[in-house]
């Protein structure tokens, strides 16, 4: 056997050292676009993200919901290919029927419905800010806006009646209960804001009228769209059903395919990549996962437009306990990274690659970005939103999330998971629970803000910036102590007297 010299490192063993930061460096001028797919050196990618975050292909995590909170947020989402072709397809269609015109929810929303019942309305159509509620009287006063920072049951008792109920005024400014509707919805087409209430002639909630075609829309700036201004999505396959699989969803208009295995470096993948370029040449297709640079090479000259890095590091993984496969996932993508570069040199091509799974904490991000990936994928993260599929469960303590992994027994994606022509003989993945996060465009937007902040601490507006620029240190077990606080925590129960 070959032993491999460097000892196999993961991101809790780095640091970013803070580079001089310039005066024009400033969250507000951070730039993290990225591309999703293979081009020419100096020529634009046909897909670009405008943040670099991707959701994982799996049944836990990417729910069409979801997929249409992540575009707008400028990110991707890959739907799963663990079930039927036809619901797989159907499931891009959801995407990108999304934002036909006006929808009006008239037949979903009466005024006497509750909160709870509007937001799981709004969850439905995929729309974060909805509702202006209303006093009442002739005149029509405007009471408040819902958005989406109202939809955490522990903050809100989303049980009362919609009609009349104070809730908040947000992103309308200077409007007070003396703002009349007919200000109200001027202010809010002025601020390009999603939504437009309509009162009936008693002055009641009549209407919500969802202002859908968010080309332009100032609460969306990052939103992921191609033609005819419908959101992206992409979608998972597999070695096995490929050919029948993807005309169904090219046909639904998914924007790009990623083949989902737990090891590709495979002849079969490298034949199915060769195919799709065959019959789809345009049609922009990752591979994957890879822990090494030999194997990035493999995939990439089998034609794949960008190439998921990481076995064995995904929170609920157990491929390294049950086969003793895999690797560090910094080390992985350093190393994938150093041959993406000397690809590109090569060849003059660039193949993004994709840091896939272990990303637990928000600056783990960050030191992925850095070490190289133009991307991340997530699953533990996503999972614990609203919008992804697992339920959502009461603890002591408050909530959690289902989340489990594509080879549990739950799952049972035996096409990820090469164990031959028995499916799924072993469990390589868990099922359980991650904390419970609320609403994806808040959690997403608090990332965002750490990731933006991190780039300029290290002196970087773009992502090619950051990966450059960022010096990276190896931490001992003692430096990693001292990075936590050590003192007693303020909420900790029954501290003081
Ligand atoms: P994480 O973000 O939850 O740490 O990891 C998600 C990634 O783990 C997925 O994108 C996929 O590559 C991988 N995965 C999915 N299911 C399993 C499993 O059951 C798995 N072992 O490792």
């Amino acid at each position: 056997a070959q032993i491999i010299a460097e000892v196999s490192r993961t991101f809790n063993e780095f640091l970013l050292l803070p580079n001089r930061t310039r005066t024009d460096c400033s969250p507000a001028t951070v730039d993290l676009s990225t591309p999703l797919v293979r081009h020419v050196v100096g020529e634009q990618p046909a897909i670009e993200l405008s943040s670099p975050f991707t959701s994982a292909i799996m049944q836990a995590v990417s729910t069409p919901e979801l997929a249409i909170a992540l575009a707008r947020n400028g990110g991707l989402s890959f739907l799963h290919h663990n079930q039927p072709i036809q619901d797989q397809a159907a499931a891009v269609r959801q995407v990108k029927n999304f934002k036909a015109g006006f929808v009006t929810s008239d037949t979903n929303v009466r005024p006497e419905d509750s909160l709870s019942h509007l937001v799981a309305v709004m969850r439905r159509t995929g729309h974060s800010t909805a509702a202006v509620t209303h006093d009442g009287t002739a005149t029509g006063r405007l009471l408040g806006l819902v958005t989406s920072r109202d939809f955490h049951p522990q903050r809100h008792d989303l049980d009362g009646p919609v009609s009349g109920r104070m809730i908040a005024i947000a992103d309308l400014p200077h409007a007070g209960a003396d703002t009349t509707l007919s200000e109200a919805n001027a202010r809010l087409w002025e601020q390009r804001l999603d939504c437009l209430p309509l009162l009936d002639p008693d002055g009641h909630l009549r209407y919500l009228v969802f202002r859908s075609d968010y080309a332009d829309n100032k609460r969306f700036p990052n939103q992921a769209v191609d033609s005819a201004k419908r959101l992206r999505v992409g979608a998972g396959v597999n070695t096995h059903d490929y050919r029948e699989r993807i005309p169904a969803l090219l046909e639904a208009g998914a924007d790009a395919l990623c083949f989902d295995s737990s090891d590709g470096y495979s002849d079969w993948q490298a034949q199915a990549l060769t195919w799709v370029k065959k019959h789809y040449p345009e049609v922009p297709t990752g591979g994957g996962n890879v822990v090494d640079g030999e194997a990035f090479t493999f995939l990439a000259e089998a034609g794949a437009d960008f190439v998921k890095v990481g076995v064995g590091g995904g929170s609920i993984c157990i491929t390294r306990d049950q086969k003793g496969i895999g690797r560090g996932q910094a080390s992985a993508v350093l190393d994938v990274a150093a041959a993406r570069d000397a690809f590109r040199e090569r060849t003059g091509e660039y193949v993004p690659i994709c840091s896939d799974g272990g990303l637990v904490h928000d600056y783990h991000m960050a030191l992925a970005l850095a070490m190289g990936a133009d991307f991340v994928m997530m699953g533990r993260y996503f999972a614990r939103f609203d919008q992804a599929a697992g339920a959502k469960l009461p603890t002591r303590d408050g909530f959690v999330k289902e989340y489990w992994g594509e080879g549990s027994n739950r799952a049972r994606n035996w096409q990820r998971y090469g164990q031959g022509s028995q499916g799924l003989i072993f469990e390589e993945g868990v099922d359980g629970y991650v904390p419970y996060a609320g609403d994806l465009n808040e959690g997403l937007a608090l990332t965002i803000a750490k990731l933006k902040t991190t780039m300029v601490s290290c002196g970087s507006t773009t992502l090619a910036e950051f990966q450059s620029a960022a010096r990276l240190t190896l931490v001992s077990d003692q430096s990693f102590q001292e990075s936590h606080a050590s003192v007693t925590l303020r909420d900790t129960p029954a501290t003081i007297a």
